[in-house]
This record gives structure tokens, sequence and C-alpha cells, in this order.
């Protein structure tokens, strides 16, 4: 069943950060995906860059027809419209940011897409939301569930749920 679903990942921590996950989530659902869950709001602390503001993050899973490189092309048009300006900072500060984490149980090698998602077995504003919806499903490498992988990550950033979000 969860081998047909994608997750994505949401983050904000420039302007007012909900409202524009909310925009991101109505418009990814205005282009071809049927969300079934949505993780709690989570306030994060900023991991990659320090000195910059909290983040905003939220984990969905959603069911698409997209192919995985048409669903990267929807999320980077949906932080285009959502006033996300290019940055040379790689973990710098934005509006909004939408990452594929899984695509339908697939491993994908390509240029501009790698799923599962490189870095986020590191990181808890990833895989505490993930664990919350999903707590099951397995990395398609290495078979282990998220909830594992959790419960071997140690780093200190902060991660508090704030409420749970309506979608
Ligand atoms: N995104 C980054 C870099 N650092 N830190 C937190 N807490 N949340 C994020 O979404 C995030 C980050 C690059 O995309
Ligand atoms: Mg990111
Ligand atoms: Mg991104």
């Amino acid at each position: 069943m969860k081998e047909d679903l994608v997750f994505l990942c949401l983050g904000s921590n420039l302007g007012r950060r909900e409202w524009q996950i909310d925009r991101a989530i109505s418009a990814l659902r205005g282009n071809g995906l049927k969300i079934v869950r949505c993780s709690s709001l989570y306030e994060t602390q900023p991991v990659g860059i320090e000195e910059q503001p909290y983040f905003l993050n939220v984990v969905l899973a959603a069911k698409t027809a997209l192919e995985a490189r048409k669903l990267l092309a929807v999320c980077k048009q949906i932080e285009q419209t959502l006033g996300r300006k290019e940055s040379k900072l790689r973990f710098g500060p934005r509006t909004i940011d939408i990452d594929i984490l899984l695509y339908k149980g697939l491993v994908i090698e390509e240029a501009n897409l790698v799923i599962p998602h490189p870095l986020m077995s590191k990181r808890r504003f990833v895989l505490v939301p993930l664990v919350e919806i999903a707590p099951m499903v397995k990395d398609p490498r290495h078979k282990r569930t998220y909830r594992e992988i959790l419960a071997q990550v140690n780093n200190t950033r902060r991660v508090t749920k704030l409420k749970a979000k309506e979608f």
C-alpha cells in the first residue's frame, strides 16, 4: 500500500512561514497530488547554516500519477510561484522549500534527482514528522524503517511539535 505513495518535506523560514506552507499544500493538490496524510506542524532549529531563522517543517504523503521528474518540476515551479529567490547559499533561508523524500519505494539516481533524498536519514526535522505519519515505511535501499533510523540519529537540533495540521 505504502509503495505507491510519495513523501515530501516542506520547509519555510522566511516571511509568513505557515501561510506559505499552506499555499504550497494547496498548489500541490492543484497539480495532480492527492494528499493522504500530513504531519503535525513542527518548528525546527536550522541545520547546515545555523545563523538563520527557525524553520517550520511538515511532511506529506500523497498519491500521484506524475512521474518523478515531472513531480520535481512541479515542486520547483510552486517554489517559484511562492516567491522563492535563487540563493547562493545551499542551506540558507527560504520562503518555501519542497523536497521529494521518497517516490513510490524506488531508488532514483539522476543528475538533479536523487531519491531517497540524500540527507533525509540524518535530519531529525525530516525524520520526526515522517515517522509521525509513516513509522513503518522503509528506506528502499537498506530496508530499515525510518523509525529505526530516527532512533539512531544523534544530534540535538531542536524539533518541536506545534500543532496538528489541517489539510
Ligand atoms: N532545510 C535546509 C537546510 N536546513 N533546517 C531545518 N530545520 N529545516 C529545513 O527545512 C532545512 C534546514 C535546506 O533545504
Ligand atoms: Mg531542502
Ligand atoms: Mg529543496
